[in-house]
């Protein structure tokens, strides 16, 4: 078993417990066992035959029986026994903004609910309502909970779709009669969540690649086998589409199961302006000449068009772009020097400062900005004026060891508290080389006073930059009602930069808000609020959002060197 199901296990057992009525510290305690645990690198099996694994925070004796046990046979005998002891649909319900472990045990008490279908049919009668500590209020928040996850429905976080495709794409690439072989779909365009995966194939003998990708080890089940399309089932319940052609049809079937269905209508509709048809196998003229293209470049050079990268291909503005030869160069990942929001172990994070540092330098970066918790986050370790001193002399001496080479800067993720002032005093915000500013409590406030409270943060003089600016978590929570556009004018008035949380589980901003916030001149920092040295990888993602936005690397904070940064990060320009 994965080091990160084992994780999740260790999670799921923890809720349960929780739900079952436990004392909440021994709950906590697999909680954080499977913080930690996500943290490690490396193979889990060898750090469990060594018995190096209980040398991590929060792995005692018998979790680590437990992980010992899940890493070698897959089961554990404590967790199959509490799921048959609380019904673990009752996990589900955890995914329901708002739904903690205390209101699911008061749930199934009185009313005997055990999982989704029992509280949505509760709820439309009105019969939580009634509930002590439930009322209309909540019972309504409860039914606007559930819709949310409907239309989450099936869908699943880019990472997830990375993690289930990878292993399918390079079989593919590997296969002896396979020539070329890609993603497509809405993962290859770095949609924020995917509906299912496709894979695209070019070979001289279909039936037999799409015979022996069947019979992978990863496919769960077959949903339909034919001579040119497979679709399987992978695990985690995702769906895979599997497409083969010959190498002269393979860039057009590139661009078409690309998509997204926008673009290939618009692109269509382009070719028949020009006499052409457009279709998954080529391009017709009316007397049906082909024009042959290798890949899709020439596609969009048929057409009259520059090249459109796949993560543009929404049908937003990016032909206007192409027909005048105006695609903007998108920043990639290597542009990157450097990144800010992570946390080490002085707050939630997995790692030491030192670790931290060593695995920016091993991605090439030149300095790497910490952001701790601030103080009013007790429920993530928030740090006290006396432990930032701690960090800032451990910083020093750092710094002094990696010479010119290296620089961990100083910041902080900083709460902006209900009214929009911060966690810490301006004595104390002004010691920092940088602050991201955001919000951890009183999701619940108005449009007008969320609004009104973002602004604030923005307009104190030592916040560099905003934090996940919508509160967004991708599949599982919407944001919080807040005017984004007042917010980012205010930020560009301001001289304050705002982050694309990186996050798989966030990308906040998302592809709209980076596309205003630079239509607006404000600054964009990529980062990957890493809780873990494999967190830092999560800038991937970040990356993907702000090419969908159309962002060139002069419109983002940490293409900048080490000279430059310091100046950017340090002090806002004055204000008008
Ligand atoms: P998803 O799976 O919901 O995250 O989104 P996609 O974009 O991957 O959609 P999917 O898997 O249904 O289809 C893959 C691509 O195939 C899609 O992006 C465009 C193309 N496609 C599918 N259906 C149609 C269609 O009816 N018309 C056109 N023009 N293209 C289509
Ligand atoms: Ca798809
Ligand atoms: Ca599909
Ligand atoms: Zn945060």
């Amino acid at each position: 078993m994965r080091t990160e199901q084992i994780a999740d296990i260790l999670d799921d057992m923890g809720s349960l417990l929780e739900i079952k009525g436990e004392n909440p510290f021994k709950c906590r305690a697999y909680h954080n066992a499977a913080d930690s645990l996500r943290g490690v690198v490396g193979d889990i099996s060898a750090l469990v035959a060594d018995g190096s694994l209980t040398e991590l925070p929060g792995i005692g004796a018998s979790t680590f029986a437990k992980i010992a046990q899940l890493a070698t046979s897959g089961h554990c005998t404590e967790f199959e026994a509490l799921r048959r002891e609380v019904p673990p649909g009752l996990l589900d319900l955890l995914r329901i903004p708002g739904m903690g472990a205390k209101r699911i045990k008061l749930l199934r008490e009185s009313l005997g609910i055990s999982g989704v279908a029992d509280l949505k049919k509760a709820a439309e009668k009105g019969a939580i309502a009634g509930i002590k500590g439930f009322g209309a209020k909540t019972q309504a928040k409860i039914l606007e909970g559930l819709e949310f996850l409907d239309k989450a429905g099936t869908r699943m976080l880019q990472s997830t779709a990375l993690r289930l495709a990878e292993p399918i794409l390079a079989a593919a690439s590997e296969h002896p009669d396979v020539l070329r072989a890609s993603i497509c779909g809405s993962l290859r365009r770095r949609a924020e969540t995917i509906g299912d995966l496709d894979i695209l194939v070019s070979t001289d003998h279909p039936r037999r690649v799409l015979d022996d990708l069947a019979d992978r080890s990863e496919v769960v089940s077959i949903l339909a086998h034919g001579d040119t399309k497979l679709s399987v089932r992978l695990s985690e319940g995702a769906q895979c589409d599997i497409r083969a052609v010959t190498d002269e049809q393979f860039p057009f079937a590139l661009s078409y199961f690309t998509g997204s269905k926008a673009h290939n209508i618009a692109m269509r509709k382009r070719a028949i302006a020009l006499g052409l048809k457009l279709s998954e196998y080529g391009l017709v003229a009316d007397d049906g000449t082909p024009t042959p293209c290798r890949d899709e470049a020439e596609i969009y050079k048929a057409l009259g068009l520059e090249f459109v990268p796949p993560e543009m291909r929404e049908d937003s503005g990016e032909f206007a772009l192409a027909e005048a030869g105006k695609m903007p160069e998108l920043i990639e990942l290597k542009d990157l020097r450097g990144t800010f929001h992570c946390h080490t172990d002085y707050s939630d994070g997995a790692n030491t400062l030192e670790q931290m540092a060593q695995a920016a330098m091993d991605r090439g970066w030149e300095y790497l900005g910490i952001a701790d918790h601030s103080r009013s986050a007790a429920y993530a370790g928030g740090l006290s004026v006396e432990k930032l001193h701690k960090q800032w002399d451990e910083i020093d001496k750092l710094n002094a060891s990696f010479g010119s080479k290296f620089r961990l800067f100083k910041g902080i993720e900083c709460d902006i508290l209900a009214d929009g002032s911060m966690d810490y005093p301006d004595e104390i915000l002004r010691r920092f080389d940088y602050v991201v500013a955001s919000i951890h409590s009183s999701f619940g406030q108005d449009r007008a006073a969320q609004t009104a409270r973002l602004i604030r943060a923005a307009e104190n003089p030592y916040v560099t930059m905003l934090g996940h600016p919508t509160g967004r978590l991708l599949l599982a929570r919407p944001g919080y009602d807040v005017d984004l556009e007042a917010v980012i004018h205010a930020c560009a008035r301001t001289g304050t930069m705002i982050e694309i949380n990186a996050s798989p589980y966030r990308l906040d901003l998302d592809t709209d808000g980076t596309r205003f916030a630079r239509h607006c001149d404000v600054m964009i920092s990529i980062n990957p609020d890493a809780h873990s040295i494999a967190g830092l990888d999560d800038v991937y993602y970040g990356v993907g959002v702000a090419r969908r936005a159309g962002l060139e690397p002069k419109d983002v904070l940490n293409v900048s060197g080490s000279k430059d940064i310091l100046n950017l990060i340090k002090r806002k320009p004055p204000t008008l």
